[in-house]
């Protein structure tokens, strides 16, 4: 068997920060993780006879696992994620800030010895194809082979990387640990200035799987700000026409709203003769830079999933479902004795003799002593596959270059309120928007579920900067890109009398696409209101899709009152940014104020 403790790199800058975050952690031994299927079975292993993770059942699920984390440890933690960078206006006023030595002083305390017992795993990766001129590399030490694992298919990763990063010291130092747990003691730190991440006591995806939110995003969004690109929470999907034209849109939802779905639909059967195929580049992150020829191009730095799992079937998503068919590790869903899974929306029937998401005995309908039901799977439980599964992955996945977008959508979830679509009236006004939005929030994060808030570009809990700063890197980026993409915004969710949803959603957004791409051309039908353009009537192309007029209606009603009260509340929520707001978004305001009153 190879001896995976023998060093893969020679870099003196990698060798001297890991003998040192040793010297803190003290693990028994440091291993190196190469990419190999031989390395990764046998860390399979190892973690199934330590009950870190569960094999599932072959013949169901091929080459797939279990996980549950710590019941206290079940999405992001946004009041324990900090910028740490030496001024606080840098960090602006949507993030928690602390100074950067305090912070390192206070974590090296819960790093401590952490690792006694254990091993430490040296994971190189890259966001982005290994070796482009546009990705970059991290390494990730941590303490979890559930974290190894997951990095392994989220992330092209392993010696190859090593190779490519040679003597650099160019790269993003992550520590993780796993620790105790503790939620108290958890930590998820950022320090640009660095380009060092810190993730403590959490075993939890986004606060732990070091390249996805905090490098991807936080870290990356305040690299893109000072080299003039963008580091987007946004799915890019490309829509190929039967004469082989393929536009691409690039779409931000805050989480659990709908980018994963929107990113893999299939065409609904109405719209199956015009022949559309769709291709996935990504479910959650994009990076997009201007290019020479005046366009936006966009990358996806990922190259797995880590999908909801609730509502996902082969209805609202057969794409997601053949994707998670093999290779998966699931965590926080229903376990089967039999060694199958299951989640609340899921195809099928529960498992007859199950486990929930908290390891307890557990069937559909049990109520809690308060009469309430008791869901089998955590709102958050989530897949990790690889993109590659995906029947619809784009065959640019590995492109360097990336993809030009044609469109950006902004979007949330809006129980009344934002119609079903509109499109903004230019570069600034589209910033407006993506700057104004709002959503309820959902089980992806701590908090109080259903409550909305301003979820600036669904970027509030990533922007790793001042989110004022932010805005205004987002016109500046319009002045540098002679064509930028249109910008629309999207709402799937809103609600009718009896509260259900209006509009059916999954793969039937591809009808509103259709209209995105036609405006983007400068074609399809639209009328003007205080918001934005909104299709008329007959724009949208409903051929097999059976809605009343007056839901239709409903969808694409705009509520001027209701809108002045919004409009309000955007007012306050700017002021809340502090000064570097710019004064774009300022007159786009008054521009909408002044629309409501006069149109
Ligand atoms: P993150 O991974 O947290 O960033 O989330 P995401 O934006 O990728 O969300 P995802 O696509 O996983 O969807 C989250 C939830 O919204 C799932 O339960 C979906 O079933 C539901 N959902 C997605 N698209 C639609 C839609 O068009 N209509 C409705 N009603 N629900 C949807
Ligand atoms: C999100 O919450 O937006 C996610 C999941 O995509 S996590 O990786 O936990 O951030
Ligand atoms: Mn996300």
């Amino acid at each position: 068997m190879t001896d995976w403790t023998q060093p893969l790199s020679t870099n003196r800058h990698l060798a001297t920060w890991i003998e040192e975050m040793a010297a803190l952690c003290l693990p028994d031994q440091i291993v190196w993780i190469d990419g190999s299927d031989e390395q990764r079975d046998a860390l399979r292993e190892e973690a199934c006879r330590t009950g870190e993770i569960t094999a599932l059942n072959p013949e169901k699920h091929p080459d797939s696992y279990y996980h549950r984390t710590h019941p206290l440890d079940v999405a992001r933690t946004e009041d324990k994620t900090f910028i740490c960078c030496r001024r606080e206006a840098d960090a602006g006023a949507t993030n928690n800030w602390k100074n950067p030595e305090e912070a390192y002083t206070e974590a090296a305390n819960f790093f401590r010895a952490s690792m006694r017992g254990r091993t430490m795993y040296v994971v190189p990766f890259s966001m982005g194809p290994i070796g482009s001129p546009f990705s970059k590399v991290g390494v990730e030490l941590t303490d979890s082979i559930y974290v190894v694992l997951n990095m392994l298919i989220m992330c092209r990763t392993g010696k190859q990387v090593l190779d490519t990063l040679g003597s650099s010291n160019d790269f993003t130092r992550c520590l993780h640990s796993k620790a105790s747990l503790d939620p108290e003691k958890r930590r998820i730190l950022h320090f640009p200035e660095d380009n060092t991440i810190w993730s403590v006591n959490s075993g939890y995806g986004g606060n732990v799987l070091l390249g996805k939110k905090c490098l991807a995003l936080r870290i990356a969004s305040w690299m893109a700000r000072q080299e003039g690109w963008l580091a987007e929470h946004m799915l890019i999907l490309g829509i190929e026409e039967p004469n082989g034209r393929i536009e691409y849109v690039a779409a931000a939802f805050p989480s659990a709203c709908g980018k994963t779905n929107l990113a893999m639909l299939i065409p609904p059967e109405g719209l199956k003769s015009k022949g559309y195929r769709i291709w996935t580049i990504g479910d959650d992150i994009a990076w997009i830079r201007p290019d020479t020829d005046g366009r936006l191009w966009a990358v996806n730095p990922e190259y797995g999933f880590f999908g909801v799992a609730p509502g996902t079937n082969s209805k609202t998503n057969p794409s997601m479902m053949t994707t998670m068919a093999k290779n998966t590790i699931f965590t926080n869903v229903v376990l089967g004795k039999d060694g199958t899974v299951w989640w609340e929306g899921c195809d099928g029937d529960a498992p007859a003799d199950a486990l929930d998401w908290l390891g307890r005995p557990w069937h559909p309908g049990m109520k809690d002593k308060d009469g309430k039901e008791i869901l089998g799977a955590h709102g958050n439980s989530r897949a990790t596959s690889p993109l590659r599964q995906c029947p619809s992955a784009s065959f640019r996945l590995d492109h360097h270059h990336g993809v030009p977008i044609s469109a950006f959508i902004f979007g949330g979830r809006r129980n009344a309120l934002a119609p079903l679509v509109y499109e903004s009236y230019g570069w600034s006004h589209g910033v407006f928007v993506g700057a104004s939005m709002a959503s309820e929030r959902t089980s992806a994060q701590y908090g109080k579920q259903g409550e909305v808030r301003r979820d600036p570009f669904a970027m509030l809990p990533f922007c790793g900067y001042n989110m004022a700063d932010y805005f205004k890197h987002w016109i500046n980026i319009g002045r540098i890109a002679k064509h930028p993409p249109k910008v629309f915004h999207v709402n799937w969710f809103r609600r009718g009398k009896d509260n259900s949803f209006l509009w059916p959603g999954y793969g039937e957004n591809l009808r509103v696409l259709e209209w995105v791409l036609q405006r983007a051309r400068g074609e399809g039908e639209a009328r003007e209101t205080p918001i934005g353009y909104v299709p008329t009537d007959s724009a949208l192309d409903m051929t097999g899709l059976e809605l009343a007029p007056d839901i239709m209606d409903e969808l694409l009603r705009v509520d001027n009152d209701a809108w002045k009260e919004e409009a309000a509340d955007i007012e306050k929520f700017f002021d809340s940014l502090g000064p570097h707001m710019p004064w774009e978004l300022r007159n786009e305001l008054e521009g909408l104020r002044h629309r409501l009153n006069g149109m």
